[in-house]
């Protein structure tokens, strides 16, 4: 054969493998896309990512327990109230925490929304993880007003609020669900603990066990990361209210509690109180009959409306007057960044397994992260 004549047979049959190639591809992308079990294209990915030795595969088939679709040793979830709107907000939070976390773990997740998901957002999340992912609306009356409310006079406070989101209706009727009802839905009634989480919120850091697990194996009921003092004007009367809770109810309240976090030396309320887009519960805690009798006797008094009562220090005056210290744990181990506010693990730089600078994420350096510490 001649020289030219071999270069040409070669140049076809390079164009000849390199159609073989593409037609696998194609194939291959196709057909998961379409498979029988529902998962979608990036499935591709996320079953890479699972065969892995390097990003924790092998470690989760050698747990059993932690394979997408099984049993997990804790009835955990992560659970999220949000809005279709929310979407990549969501996406960037759920994607962050699979890669630091999850994709190890496959504990499930649950959504919740007083609209109906759209087909775009159950999607837009499921593409994202191999654990199984729930959709839920809410049940009648854990949305809007309870009959008492006088909603000529929550008006008048939205119209005259100064405070951040006091204009905003929706989000009033967001901490009281998140205070009252999310533990309740139907999609959360097998699950002991859950781990909220939210949009737009970022996990600067590998977590390297299962905090599930540890809540379980030490018997706690609350786990926190960022700890704040709330504006005083959403709050003005939640103290007082809460001080006629425990003198109504002294029953219910245990001798040897954290109340001194929230109460300083003078019985003025310190504001203390734990972020809760970021928490991991158990769920007993805001099933039991205190916290019941306790969310109701708020509720009553119509704060969420009159004033702007936040979920936030709500859970957290309970965990102050319900729980002693040791049913409470501190998650400084995890990096963690909501909008305005961010935890960044001391060392994080030198373990080299966070994105954040310790001198960035000052918030262990709070009062009231202080004042934790100090309370026994
Ligand atoms: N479905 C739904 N979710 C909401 C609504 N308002 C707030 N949320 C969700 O409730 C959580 C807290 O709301 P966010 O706006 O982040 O409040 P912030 O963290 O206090 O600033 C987030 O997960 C939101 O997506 C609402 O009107 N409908
Ligand atoms: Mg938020």
């Amino acid at each position: 054969m001649s020289s030219r004549r071999v270069v040409a047979v070669a140049k076809f049959t390079g164009v000849l493998a390199v159609l073989a190639l593409l037609l696998h591809l194609g194939t291959t992308l196709f057909s998961t896309r379409h498979n029988t079990n529902g998962q979608g294209f990036f499935d591709l990915w996320g079953n890479a990512l699972a065969t892995n030795a390097d990003y924790g595969g092998a470690k989760s088939d050698a747990q059993g327990d932690y394979r997408p679709g099984t049993p997990k040793p804790v009835k955990g979830a992560l659970v999220a109230l949000v809005r279709n709107e929310d979407l990549y907000g969501m996406r960037m939070a759920v994607r962050e925490l699979e890669d630091r976390w999850n994709h190890k773990y496959n504990y499930p997740y649950i959504f919740l929304n007083d609209q109906p998901f759209t087909e775009k957002f159950m999607d837009g999340i499921r593409d994202l993880t191999k654990a199984s992912v729930q959709f839920g609306t809410l049940e009648p009356g854990t949305w809007g007003y309870p009959e008492w409310i006088d909603q000529e006079k929550a008006k008048q406070e939205r119209e005259t609020a100064s405070y951040i989101k006091g204009h905003s209706e929706s989000y009033r009727f967001m901490c009281r669900f998140q205070s009252g009802f999310v533990y309740k839905h139907p999609l959360l009634a097998g699950l002991d603990y859950y781990w909220r989480i939210e949009p737009d919120v970022h996990y600067y850091c590998d977590i390297d066990y299962d905090p599930f697990l540890y809540m379980k194996s030490n018997g706690l009921k609350y786990g926190w990361n960022i700890a704040p003092s709330e504006y005083e004007p959403t709050v003005r009367t939640l103290w007082n209210t809460t001080q006629a809770f425990m003198a109504q109810h002294a029953d219910l309240v245990p001798k040897h509690n954290m109340i001194d976090w929230v109460r300083d030396s003078n019985g003025q309320y310190t504001r203390c109180h734990f972020w809760s887009n970021f928490e991991i519960v158990d769920l007993s805690f805001y099933r039991s009959a205190e916290y019941e009798a306790y969310f109701n006797f708020l509720d009553r008094a119509g704060g969420f409306f009159y004033e702007r009562w936040g979920d936030a220090p709500i859970h957290s005056l309970a965990v102050a007057m319900f729980l002693k210290k040791s049913d409470i744990h501190y998650f400084d181990d995890i990096g963690y960044y909501h909008p305005a506010m961010s935890h960044c693990p001391a060392g994080s730089k030198e373990r080299g397994k966070c994105v954040c600078d310790p001198k960035e994420g000052w918030a262990d350096g709070f009062s009231c992260a202080k004042l934790w510490r100090q309370v026994s």
